[in-house]
């Protein structure tokens, strides 16, 4: 059976849906979108009981959490993206445990009040405060890069820059928060011009 990815594009889906193009995997996506129309039907709370997409069906495994579906998908399909030892295992999750606490959470905060919600909803206080206390996790991007000469780990694109990367894409309005971070600015550059990205976002219709 093919991989089924649940979610539409214009939600974290694109996070895995980056990742099957990466790897040239088949799949079928099947359209849920988030919330009381979608991703919290029954039928769909049967499948992920957090009422959120994406969620995967691989042969018969159930996974939510795009990033963990991503470190499933690079483990099993090998290849220059997945992890390649202990060391390599290691990081990529710990990069990945860092997108989702360090950076995620000020990501959101930054596109909500700066684009997102509606206009009278947004409330510049917190935009100033996201993007001050932004720039700790973004510094820590950098050196990292620096020091990587250009990736997170193995001097090659893998995992980790792509699920960091999909959190970055939260401040795509907000290009200034990258001044001064000529590595960061770089690599998120290249990741997004991959064609694997440029054909999963393409398939976000924006
Ligand atoms: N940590 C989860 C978050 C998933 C999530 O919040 N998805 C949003 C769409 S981007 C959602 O389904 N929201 C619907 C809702 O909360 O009702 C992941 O990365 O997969």
């Amino acid at each position: 059976m093919a991989l089924k990815i649940y979610g539409i594009p214009r939600s974290r889906a694109i996070r895995t849906l980056w990742m099957a193009h990466e790897l040239g995997i088949e799949y079928e996506m099947v359209e849920v979108a988030p919330g009381a129309e979608g991703s919290r039907k029954p039928e769909f709370l049967a499948i992920n009981p957090n009422g959120h997409v994406p969620f995967m069906d691989d042969d018969g495994l159930v996974l939510w959490e795009s990033l963990a579906i991503n470190l499933h998908l690079a483990r099993k399909h090998g290849g220059a993206l997945a992890p390649a030892g202990l060391a390599e295992e290691s990081l990529a999750t710990m990069w990945t445990c860092w997108a989702l606490t360090e950076l995620e959470p000020l990501a959101v905060q930054v596109m909500m009040h700066s684009f997102m919600l509606p206009e009278p909803d947004r409330v510049p206080g917190v935009l100033s405060t996201a993007l001050a206390n932004i720039q700790a996790p973004l510094l820590v991007l950098e050196a990292a890069l620096v020091k990587g000469g250009g990736f997170l780990m193995g001097e090659r694109f893998t995992v980790a820059d792509l699920n960091v990367a999909c959190c970055v894409f939260y401040l795509r309005m907000n290009p200034e928060v990258l001044a001064f971070k000529p590595a960061a600015r770089e690599w998120y550059a290249d990741a997004m011009a991959r064609p694997a990205a440029q054909a999963a976002f393409a398939l976000r219709g924006d």
